[in-house]
């Protein structure tokens, strides 16, 4: 297995619910290491342009609001095989159907206000930590 880098967002809900350190913990506790990180406000324009593979679905506008709600923790994990790792801690993107233990079934309220993001893929990956962090 090789070691990855991934792009993890803690989502304006999860920031507003005092969660930040708990999400980072499982991250650590699983073998991931934070190597880059950031607090910050998006803009309209910086979450449409991180979501623009969304951006003719039905959900983007809401998306686009709910993450310039609030202030965002950004950050790099490194670690082995790093972008599947992150997707399974984080859960299914609906908290509903998000497996026992993981950090979306544990803090997230809905499918909309979901707690995290991780890249989904290698490609992902290597565009958002560019788009946040520069190469
Ligand atoms: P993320 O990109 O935030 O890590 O989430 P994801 O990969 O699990 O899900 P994705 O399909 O990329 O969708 C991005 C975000 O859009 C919202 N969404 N709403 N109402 C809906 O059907 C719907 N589908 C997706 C979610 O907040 C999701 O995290
Ligand atoms: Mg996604």
């Amino acid at each position: 297995m090789a070691t990855e880098r991934t792009l993890s967002i803690i989502k304006p809900d999860a920031v507003a619910k005092n969660v930040i350190g708990e999400i980072l913990s499982r991250f650590e506790k699983a073998g991931l290491k934070v190597v880059e990180m950031q607090m910050k406000s998006l803009s309209k324009a910086e979450a449409e342009g991180f979501y623009a593979e969304h951006k003719e679905r039905p959900f983007f506008a809401d998306l686009v609001a709910f993450m310039t709600s609030g202030p965002v923790v950004v950050q790099v994990l490194e670690g082995e095989n790093a972008i599947a790792q992150n997707r399974e801690l984080m859960g299914a993107t609906n908290p509903k159907e998000a497996a026992e233990g993981t950090i979306r079934r544990d803090f997230a309220e809905s499918i909309d206000a979901n707690a995290v993001h991780g890249s989904d893929s290698a490609a992902s990956a290597e565009r958002e930590i560019g788009y946040f962090f520069g190469n």
